[in-house]
């Protein structure tokens, strides 16, 4: 019998190889029989973060990642920039992410590039989307051109060619985003039924074209949905509607942008720090969140007495440093 080795992560976390661990990232990324919820991530602190309030897997948003990066989402990050992003919120978090793909970063050739590397740095999964380079949010209003159908469909091709299965590959339909009614999406739906699941994106603030879909579709593959316009529905709705994955897709950076633009204000404004001390996160925090306890471990493993006591020293200068 072959044992799985495991890999360990940067960060200590360690994790078994395949099959077992592909089989749970597929299971929590889009394909189990319960609904399960992915929570986004932009970095490896907003993946620790997550990690730790519970959460089973990530979406590493496109929105997100471009707007910490300080770019629009309108392809203005490139697809290497996502990638070594992607490669820090896999390590810092152990946790399957689900990649936001865009429509690939081109044709079927930057997409089986972009897979391939996601692959390489860990992912779980990827989505691409019909729509058109360069990309811009779906959310936002304006024009949105999709993709024919034809063209789409080979470039999901050349991504299962090229990853297989080693990369869960999520079709995203973009026809509800741009306007049309439900036979475009049922259409491109069973056009793009060499994928894994089904990504089915809407603006309405209601779900009833997403419950109209996934009643048509009768999960043929597991549905994913983004129910950022309609947050009022419940996830009891979702589970009866047989929805597969709810990816709660912003919330980290709008929660970041509300957080950090109220301390700004208040230090400018009150030349001190005092008042907001109590409200933010402590730097133990910091150094629990990221587990300096492990480094403190592993020094005394394999640092030489005499560089372990020049460590403790300097360490506590600055620890002192700090409180001071
Ligand atoms: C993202 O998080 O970048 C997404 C979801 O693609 S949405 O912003 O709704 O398009
Ligand atoms: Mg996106």
């Amino acid at each position: 019998m072959q044992v799985p080795s495991a890999s360990v992560l940067a960060n200590g976390h360690s994790r078994p190889a395949s099959p077992s661990f592909a089989e749970m990232k597929r299971s929590q990324v889009c394909c189990s029989g319960e609904l399960s919820f992915l929570m986004e991530a932009h970095d490896g602190l907003s993946a620790a973060i997550a990690e730790r309030a519970g959460f089973k897997g990530l979406w590493a948003s496109g929105l997100s990642i471009a707007s910490s990066l300080g770019y629009r989402e309108a392809n203005e990050a490139s697809w290497s920039q996502l990638v070594d992003v992607v490669g820090r919120i896999v390590n810092s978090s152990g946790l399957p992410v689900l990649v936001d793909g865009d429509g690939g970063f081109g044709n079927f050739n930057n997409a089986r590039l972009l897979a391939r590397s996601l692959r390489q740095c860990g992912a779980a999964g990827i989505t691409l989307e019909d729509s058109c380079f360069p990309k811009k949010n779906s959310l936002l209003g304006g024009r949105h051109p999709l993709a024919a159908i034809d063209e789409f469909s080979g470039r999901l091709r050349a991504v299962k060619d090229t990853v297989a299965d080693d990369l869960i590959l999520v079709a995203r339909i973009e026809s509800f985003i741009a306007g049309h009614e439900i036979e475009e999406a049922l259409s491109r739906a069973h056009a793009y039924a060499g994928s894994d699941a089904i990504l089915i994106h809407s603006r309405r603030t209601a779900a009833d074209e997403i419950f109209a879909f996934a009643r048509a579709w009768q999960n043929r593959l597991p549905v994913v949905i983004v129910p950022t316009k309609y947050y009022r529905t419940p996830a009891s709705a979702h589970r009866r509607a047989r929805i597969s994955t709810v990816i709660w897709a912003n919330h980290s950076l709008r929660a970041a942008i509300a957080g950090m633009r109220q301390v700004c204000s208040r230090i400018i404004a009150e030349e001190s720090t005092a008042s907001i001390e109590p409200t933010i996160a402590t730097l133990n925090e910091i150094f629990e969140l990221f587990r300096y306890d492990e480094l403190t471990h592993a020094e005394t493993r394999y640092l030489p007495e005499r560089r372990r006591s020049e460590c403790h020293e300097q360490s506590s200068n600055d620890f002192e440093g700090l409180l001071s």
